[in-house]
């Protein structure tokens, strides 16, 4: 920390008359050149910044503790352009500043002040509310107060009488026969279920407590399992995987793309949509997603067998059966039938779910015939998100306990090459203006950046250089404030969060605060005629947001961006915490 000269304190005794003033003018202050910072608390570990218009480059700033003595005075940076904004701006860093406590920054020619605090257990609070969202997102369930409070609400979809689409017809199971499919989350803004969604964001969420299951065993969250000896993490996310389960075709191993009505509902209640639900079309991906999923799931599972009696072997059981069904119908894509037009996410190309899928089946069974025709050399990764998942696998083998016993898999091929993604990243992040790894915006870019700070993290657990932890954690700033649209991005945290999110839960409760804990989707120019041309501001993709609730493409809430985000501020909380 920086010392405090004779100098400074002078400075400090001039400014401290004016901070009461200022830091009232702050509260108010939404110009475009207001301050932009973490607007819940930093972490005493975290990296510390506050931007600022670039025309105040190197102007000199304190900080102030609340005993009013100075305990940081600084610099800002020199101004540098980030052309995703389309601004200049300069920051003050003071991230060696890490005491517990509430703090005022204070630029020198006055005309600056603002309040920040810095908290031991902010990603802790900010990651269990994040986690416990997907409480209030399960369907077929009574949502009750005493784990809700206002946001209670009676079940929605029971979905034990949903159809078999003429897409999915078979011999067993004709179309128009009924199923049962009860349970599992909503997938975001609407009440449909997908797997391949669902595959990304029950791995994430496994592999969070594959990774820190020991900071997480006893996190609690108050839902209906609490105190069952089990993790809350992995309590809820079990919500999801028993539905996955019934997603699967028991005759034959294939599993159903999505659960879903023919067309999206109104923007009602979940209890209050009565739509017929169907299942839709067996693929490849599902299934390869579905195989994955169980498979990792069998591994951490087992640990708990008196607690899940059962419940590990039948994921292998149904991760076996998917995984044959794959082999019989290696190319099956999804094709969006006439009569649905509810989400595809469909892809072309599934080269990268063999790929996750080979992988966990090797590690769930150590048999080498599930990754014959792997190469690690020869494999492209790509930063993950719904439709791009072999980095899942990546991050599978490169921490899994038995790694050194790989043979089939290069261990330290697959450690370079996770490695060499994430430098891409860390060098968006040392280059860029607001000092962030994104510089892409595309439909869900928090979650981008979200899932940029996993792999970030991920480089870190296994070269221990601080460079990626530094990177990881600006995403968590960005997220709750640190970006030019001066927005905490988590609803019911910062002074700036979203209100009108376009999610039909928060839409029809007739309640003023959007269900806490959610992740907008961000910025993006994807499909901005959602709201309409006009209602955007800026042609920059970075400040390409609104807050209303028509803004699917930029101001929905889905389960992947929540699990991703969770993922990347819980596992920093268990790395921060583990390093004291
Ligand atoms: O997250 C998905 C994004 O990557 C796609 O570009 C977009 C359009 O296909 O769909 C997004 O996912 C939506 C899904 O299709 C339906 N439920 C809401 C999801 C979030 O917007």
């Amino acid at each position: 920390m920086n010392s405090v000269s004779t100098q400074n304190i002078r400075f400090r005794n001039r400014l401290l008359k004016g901070v009461l003033v200022c830091v009232a003018a702050v509260a108010i202050s939404t110009g475009a050149w207001a301050q932009k910072l973490n607007q819940v608390a930093f972490r005493p570990e975290s990296v510390k910044r506050v931007f600022f218009d670039g025309n105040l480059q190197g102007e000199k700033f304190q900080i102030i503790d609340a005993a009013s003595s100075v305990v940081f005075d600084g610099e800002l940076t020199k101004s540098k352009y980030w052309p995703c904004s389309g601004t200049k701006v300069c920051y003050a860093e003071f991230s060696d500043l890490s005491n517990v406590g509430q703090y005022n920054l204070i630029l020198a020619n006055n005309t600056r002040s603002l309040t920040f605090d810095i908290k031991g257990d902010v990603y802790n609070e900010v990651g269990k509310a994040m986690m416990k969202s997907f409480y209030y997102a399960r369907a077929s369930m009574e949502i009750k107060p005493v784990f809700a409070g206002k946001y209670a609400r009676p079940a929605g979809h029971p979905d034990n009488q949903v159809y078999i689409h003429e897409s999915a017809a078979s011999g067993q199971r004709p179309a128009g026969s009924v199923i049962s499919s009860p349970g599992g989350w909503y997938d975001a803004g609407d009440y449909n279920k997908y797997i391949v969604n669902s595959g990304i964001t029950t791995y994430t969420l496994l592999h969070l407590y594959d990774l820190f299951g020991d900071n997480l065993a006893s996190f609690k969250m108050n839902i209906p399992e609490s105190g069952n000896g089990l993790s809350d993490l992995l309590n809820e996310t079990i919500y999801n995987l028993r539905w996955m389960l019934t997603m699967q075709d028991p005759n034959d191993g294939g599993v159903y793309h999505k659960l879903t009505t023919k067309n999206f509902c109104g923007m009602k209640m979940p209890y209050a949509d009565n739509l017929d639900r169907y299942v839709v079309m067996k693929s490849t991906a599902a299934t390869l997603d579905f195989t994955a999923v169980a498979a990792k799931s069998y591994r951490i599972l087992k640990a708990y067998e008196n607690e899940l009696p059962g419940l590990a072997d039948s994921c292998l059981k149904a991760a076996r059966l998917a995984w044959d069904w794959s082999m019989a119908n290696p190319k099956v894509l999804y094709r969006q039938p006439d009569d649905i037009t509810t989400g595809a996410y469909k892809g072309d190309q599934i080269e990268d779910e063999w790929f996750w899928a080979s992988v966990e089946m090797y590690l769930a069974t150590g048999d080498s015939k599930y990754v014959s025709d792997i190469n690690i050399n020869k494999t492209n990764f790509m930063l993950p998100q719904w439709g791009r998942v072999n980095t899942l696998g990546l991050y599978s083998v490169c921490t899994s306990e038995t790694t050194n016993s790989l043979k089939e898999l290069d261990v330290k091929t697959s450690k370079k090459k996770l490695i060499k993604l994430a430098d891409h990243y860390l060098e968006t992040y040392k280059h860029s203006g607001y000092r962030i790894s994104i510089d892409k915006f595309p439909w869900g870019s928090n979650s981008e950046l979200a899932n940029q700070g996993i792999l970030l993290m991920h480089a870190y657990l296994l070269t221990n250089n601080q460079d990626y932890l530094e990177a990881a954690d600006a995403c968590v700033g960005y997220i709750l404030g640190a970006n030019p649209l001066d927005r905490c991005f988590v609803t019911g945290f910062g002074n700036n969060s979203p209100m009108s999110i376009h999610d039909r839960r928060s839409i029809a409760d007739g309640i003023t605060e959007p269900i806490p804990g959610l992740l907008a989707g961000g910025p993006s120019k994807e499909a901005r005629h959602d709201c309409g041309e006009d209602n955007y501001q800026s042609e920059f993709p970075a400040l390409s947001y609104v807050d209303m609730e028509c803004s699917f493409a930029t101001n929905e809430i889905a389960i992947n961006w929540n699990s991703a985000a969770t993922f990347l501020i819980l596992g920093l909380d268990a790395i921060y915490s583990s390093e004291k």
